[in-house]
């Protein structure tokens, strides 16, 4: 059993915690959190002792195979700088940090340190979207040369997570860039942004409403679309809807996981349904089942001394992205991604 530790007991880390406990082959020993009340509350529901209020006191006094950083992003660069200091292998949520240069000198620390670096950018491990890229993998609808990656919603995502209303960017920091790592992993890597933004909802300061295109290496354009501010007849949160056209057929994910695939031998309807966790429920269940899903990649990863897909390296092509769509937005220009990644 590898074991692991968990700094930040907030929101989100609950669903780390259920899905460690279902992972094969680790454990989380102890958990931190500087707020006293978090950290006795998650504890006491996961049964853990060892408890700490400084991150730095349990690195020292634990014996550990593994960070896992659920915090959010103003202290995700020190958290990760201070187990790279110490040879611990680290996995951080997303936004990966506050600047594209935070996470450029996190991916450098942990690599100086030889250290394993994953971020914990989940939405590809959503067993849809796995489904999908099976079926493009498989040929099935040739070579692409279209796709949409859609995430529109009017959810209130501002009672469970406070922050999401007061920082000066929102959607694209926080939940467009899972659509953007979605995109990566089923269309490549981007050679370009156009984005446009703007906000809908009086009561944030972000914006909540963002539209990108994307030229990719291999010739496929790309839409990808977000928005908090679209009432629809059924809300479809938080599922991430995909339309792609290929030279042989197109793919269609659309609401309530309806997987359909189109090429010269006909067509086919997948029910691409996420398993609904005993400890999971609806409608977080596709994203709860990718916190699992991505979590027991790292330990394989970690057991197998591989580079696991979202490496902090990886990651820095996702957020780079994120950069770029405000760049874009700002300007109205195009940003090339070879400028943010090579300076
Ligand atoms: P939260 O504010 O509810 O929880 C964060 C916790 O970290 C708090 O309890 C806080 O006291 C603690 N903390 C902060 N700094 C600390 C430090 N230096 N040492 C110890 N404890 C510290 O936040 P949340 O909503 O749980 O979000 C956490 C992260 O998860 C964010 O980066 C967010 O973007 C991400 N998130 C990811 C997903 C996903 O699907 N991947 C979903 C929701 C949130
Ligand atoms: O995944 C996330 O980062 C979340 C949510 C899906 C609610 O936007 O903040």
């Amino acid at each position: 059993m590898l074991k692991g530790a968990l700094i930040g007991c907030g929101f989100f880390a609950i669903n780390h915690l259920h899905s460690w406990r279902d992972v094969d082959g680790a454990e989380i020993i102890a958990i931190c959190d500087s707020n006293s009340e978090r950290l006795k509350v998650v504890g006491d529901q996961f049964d853990i002792a060892k408890r700490y209020h400084n991150a730095n006191e349990m690195l020292i006094a634990e014996k550990l195979d593994f960070v896992d950083i659920a915090t959010t992003a103003p202290s995700h660069r020190a958290l990760v700088e201070l187990a790279a200091s110490k040879g611990i292998a680290v996995i951080c949520q997303k936004p990966v940090a506050p600047t594209l240069h935070d996470a450029k000198a996190m991916v450098a620390a942990c690599a100086n340190a030889k250290v394993p670096f994953m971020v914990h950018e989940n939405f590809r491990w959503q067993s849809a979207i796995q489904k999908a890229k099976a079926i493009l993998n498989e040929g099935e609808i040739g070579e692409i040369f279209w796709g949409r990656v859609s995430f529109r919603s009017a959810y209130d995502v501002f009672s469970g997570q406070p922050y999401l209303a007061e920082g000066q960017r929102f959607i694209v920091e926080d939940l467009g860039i899972h659509a953007l790592d979605v995109a990566r992993f089923l269309f490549g890597d981007a050679l370009n942004m156009n984005a446009r933004m703007r906000r809908v909802n009086p009561n944030i300061k972000g914006e909540d409403v963002a539209t990108m295109m994307l030229d990719h290496s291999n010739g496929a354009t790309s839409i990808v679309d977000c928005s908090y501010a679209s009432k629809r007849e059924v809300e479809a949160f938080p599922e991430t809807l995909l339309e792609i056209d290929g030279t042989q057929g197109s793919l269609r994910l659309d609401q309530s996981y309806k997987l359909t695939f189109t090429n010269a031998k006909g067509t086919k309807h997948v029910d691409a349904s996420p398993p609904l966790l005993k400890w999971a429920s609806k409608p977080w269940h596709n994203i709860q089942e990718s916190v699992l899903n991505i979590q027991q990649h790292w330990i394989e990863s970690l057991r197998g001394g591989t580079e696991p897909q979202t490496s902090g390296r990886d990651n820095l092509k996702t957020f780079a992205l994120v950069e770029a769509a405000y760049q874009s937005a700002a300007t109205g220009q195009t940003v090339q991604m070879m400028d943010l990644l090579s300076s």
